[in-house]
């Protein structure tokens, strides 16, 4: 019987709400109003759910699982560019972006600018996770005053030796927090010393969706008993926001664009105009010249897209 695709009287319970912890392409993990999990399907092909999503969906009556039926309007969305130039959904719903950074492998500070203007750009928290601390006790390998410097918490952890654990608990308590940054910095390892069993769990939701080979593939929501979740995201090589104006990145940079008001032009780019406010702080060392740098790359890239979209 084809439960998973007819919403037919008698078929189905009720609509109710329900939390997506996993997506798999058609499959979803719904967690209901008592936190019990259930695999469910999209009841119609142009739905597409994301990890965070609030959906209403219906339980099957006679077996287990449901079909989801509606996707709630999202407060945010993590995005990124997709294969055909424009926007592809990573999470929904998201309060906090948590850049997990390592010593090794080698931290890429242009990769977790980019990440932090995405945070920016939706009017999320961001903070910066410095992990693997055990192998920098000198803290030499990465420069993390210049992400402190405008504001941004800066928590250093080791899974190792524990450090740091309490204190990125704290930041993450009430909140939905996504975890992002290279594969291999400990995202998974340090989710799991947070969550003990997530691992297992993640294992044991994978296998309930039938799309086992997706278990590294796929965002992962996890309850923290101190209130809140964090979405564990599967390991990337690189990552930009998805397309905007080129002129629209500055508010990815809180450093930048608090002295929009301070260039002689309203509309400085603050690349090659005269009067430039933010030049002159990267000049005067008010602004990271790194920072700043990873803003002009940011524009050069969001100019690229634009020109493959036309
Ligand atoms: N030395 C050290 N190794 C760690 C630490 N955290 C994670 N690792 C190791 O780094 C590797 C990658 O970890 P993983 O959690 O899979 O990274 P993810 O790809 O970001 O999820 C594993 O071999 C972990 O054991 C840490 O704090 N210190
Ligand atoms: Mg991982
Ligand atoms: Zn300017």
């Amino acid at each position: 019987m084809n439960a998973g695709t007819t919403t037919g009287p008698g078929s189905h319970g009720e609509p109710e709400t329900g939390l997506v912890v996993a997506a798999y392409g058609r499959h979803v993990l719904i967690e209901d109003e008592r936190k019990d999990r259930h695999r469910c399907i999209l009841a119609r092909r142009r739905l597409r759910a994301v990890c965070g999503d609030i959906v209403q969906w219906a339980r099957a009556i006679d077996a287990s699982g449901g079909v989801v039926l509606e996707i709630s309007p999202r407060t945010t969305e993590l995005t990124r560019p997709s294969r055909r130039g424009d926007r592809e959904v990573l999470a929904a719903n998201i309060e906090q972006v948590v850049v997990v950074a390592a010593p090794r492998p080698d931290p890429d500070p242009f990769l977790i600018d980019r990440y932090l203007a995405a945070s920016e750009l939706m009017g999320t928290d961001g903070c910066l996770v410095y992990n693997k601390s055990d192998l920098d006790p000198e803290r030499s390998e990465m420069d993390l005053s210049e992400y402190s410097a405008v504001g941004y918490p800066v928590v250093t952890t080791s899974v190792r030796n524990g450090a740091g654990l309490e204190e990125l608990r704290g930041l993450l308590k009430g909140k939905i927090s996504i975890f992002v940054g290279h594969s291999g910095v400990g995202k998974s390892s340090l989710l799991n010393l947070l969550i003990p069993g997530a691992e297992i769990e993640t294992a044991a939701l994978s296998t309930a969706s039938g799309e086992g080979r997706h278990t590294t593939t796929a965002s992962v929501l996890h309850r923290l008993n101190v209130g809140g979740a964090v979405i564990d995201s599967p390991g990337v090589r690189d990552y930009a926001p998805s397309p905007i104006a080129s002129r629209d990145v500055s508010a990815g940079f809180r450093e930048i664009d608090g002295r929009r008001g301070d260039c002689r032009f309203s509309n400085c780019m603050h690349l090659k105009e005269p009067g430039c406010a933010v030049k002159d702080a990267v000049e005067s060392g008010d602004i990271s010249a790194r920072r700043y740098e990873s803003y002009r790359r940011l524009v050069r890239l969001m100019e690229q897209l634009g020109r493959e979209v036309s």
